[in-house]
């Protein structure tokens, strides 16, 4: 087939989508299986590649993108794998990506390289592989596309970020001595590289996904976005951009951890500085509180003791005698504090899993429970957390279950509509609540130590991620709450 030909076949809808610089045809095979087409059209330059293409059964033209044109809307859509950064330069890749847009009814997918945090990098004396290819002329980032995107008046898209690199070990990570066209890390030609484990994320390659056809559906759009992770498998990390929906803004809410065999405490404000304060019990296992125990205003810091059911709460963030100290139900529970009645005041909770009971007290004295109830069913390994998850002023309780990824929230009773369960967050990871955008509204998210990232999600649904923060707290248990208040009591 030559071009004329192909271009014909395109006119008259022969072709659900054309794969740019389809090389063998595995990008080819790729889109094919992963968004379900019949019919494809290759473009390669290369005389070889394009042979062996066909010799895979994949229809392809000897042609070069930068110098062909296609009739308008004729496919489908789009697909540029691994190839925009080969082209001489962003303008004509950027130009390549305008014209074979127009090409696409419903959508374009570019997978492309990270050249992301390359001055991070260097600075640590390292350097990912390919951002330093001479293959590689055209090192658009993601802040390139986004620019073009708003020129093209492309107001939808999605951005999935591909393969993690926690840190330098990985082999393409290489020392900035490495000469040019390195692939992968070799010490005995390259010398030793540091050893530094990433204070951000570092990806390899990303997934990029522009929404042409406005008329699509949501649920069409979204199996696109999605397509290429397990249906059961929690859906993170991802960015998408919507006209619809304004980007993330600034955290509403602190961050921090503490660290049970220290009694550390790192409370990271809004500035993002982090100062630490040395309260509760160290190696004995005590568990984190967060929340304003006097009805002040003012956050306070507490720790549970487990093996005696005891609160030992501080109306302030710092050093010193707790301001209450009480026993509450039985030892062996997993402590939450919450507002429940919506009176201004964190009050306790014990979560039992063996038996799946949660008793609340209304106020930090010593008592029996207020309510007790059951919600969820007994497994060892669920967390206990609390949020207001409707915005009402109450607290309500809830469940996390580290297998799986999965979120059981309690509704305004129980077993009443409002109890909700989805799935959210890479597994390994470790519950936070909190209201992140400040609407009113708490949320849930995971830190995940391994890579030393909280993913967080501003509603309480399946979905991706509304924001993704690095900040390390090696040994300690995440918390949340407000870190910027530094009132002593
Ligand atoms: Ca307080
Ligand atoms: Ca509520
Ligand atoms: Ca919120």
């Amino acid at each position: 087939m030559d071009i004329q030909r192909a271009i014909d076949g395109l006119s008259r809808g022969e072709f659900e989508f054309i794969d740019l610089g389809c090389g063998t045809g595995g990008s080819t095979d790729h889109c094919i299986r992963r968004f379900g087409a019949k019919s494809s059209l290759g473009l390669e330059l290369d005389a070889k590649d394009v042979a062996g293409a066909r010799q895979a059964g994949y229809p392809v033209v000897e042609a070069d993108v930068v110098a062909t044109t296609v009739p308008d809307r004729c496919v489908r859509f789009v697909s540029a794998m691994d190839f925009l950064e080969h082209l001489p330069g962003d303008a004509i890749s950027f130009d390549v990506l305008e014209r074979f847009a127009r090409a696409a009814r419903d959508f374009a997918f570019i997978r492309h390289p990270s050249f992301e945090e390359s001055e991070y990098l260097e600075s640590v004396g390292l350097r990912l592989a390919w951002t330093d290819w001479t293959g590689h002329p055209a090192m658009m980032r993601i802040e390139d596309f986004e620019r073009f995107f708003e020129r093209m008046g492309w107001t939808e898209y999605a951005i999935v970020p591909r393969l993690l690199i926690a840190d330098s070990s990985f082999d393409q990570i290489i020392p900035i001595t490495a000469p040019r066209d390195t692939v992968t890390y070799d010490e005995a030609v390259h010398g030793p590289k540091p050893f530094v484990r990433f204070d951000r994320p570092i990806y390899t390659q990303f997934d990029i996904f522009v929404r042409l056809n406005p008329e699509m559906t949501d649920d069409a759009w979204r199996a696109i976005v999605f397509s290429d992770l397990y249906e059961s498998s929690p859906q993170w990390p991802i960015r998408i951009v919507s006209s619809r929906k304004p980007p993330a803004g600034p955290l509403a809410t602190d961050l921090g951890g503490y660290d049970p065999s220290t009694s550390i405490w790192r409370l990271r404000g809004r500035d993002g500085s982090e100062r630490t304060a040395k309260y509760g019990a160290e190696g004995r296992g005590w568990l984190p509180l967060v929340g304003d125990f006097d009805g002040d205003g003012h956050e306070g810091i507490g720790a549970y003791d487990p093996a005696d059911a005891s609160f030992f709460l501080r109306n302030s963030q710092d050093a010193g005698l707790a301001d209450v100290t009480l026993s509450f139900s039985s030892p062996g529970g997993q402590p939450t504090t919450g507002d429940w009645t919506g009176s201004g005041i964190s009050t306790i909770c014990v979560y039992h899993s063996d038996a799946s009971r949660w008793k609340v007290r209304h106020s930090n004295g010593p008592g029996p429970a207020d309510e007790e109830f059951q919600f969820g069913p007994p497994q060892e390994n669920r967390l206990a957390i609390a949020g207001d998850w409707n915005g009402s002023g109450r607290d309500k309780v809830g469940l996390y279950d580290p297998a799986d990824g999965a979120w059981y929230l309690r509704g305004e009773g129980s077993f009443d509509s409002e109890d909700t369960s989805f799935v959210f967050g890479p597994p390994g990871g470790l519950p936070v609540v909190g209201d992140w955008d400040g609407d009113g509204i708490d949320s849930i998210g995971v830190y995940v130590p391994e890579w030393g990232l909280w993913i967080l999600r501003d509603t309480n649904t399946n979905g991706p991620a509304d924001r993704i923060v690095a900040y390390r707290i090696d040994n300690s248990r995440p918390l949340c709450g407000n870190f910027s208040d530094t009132h002593r009591s």
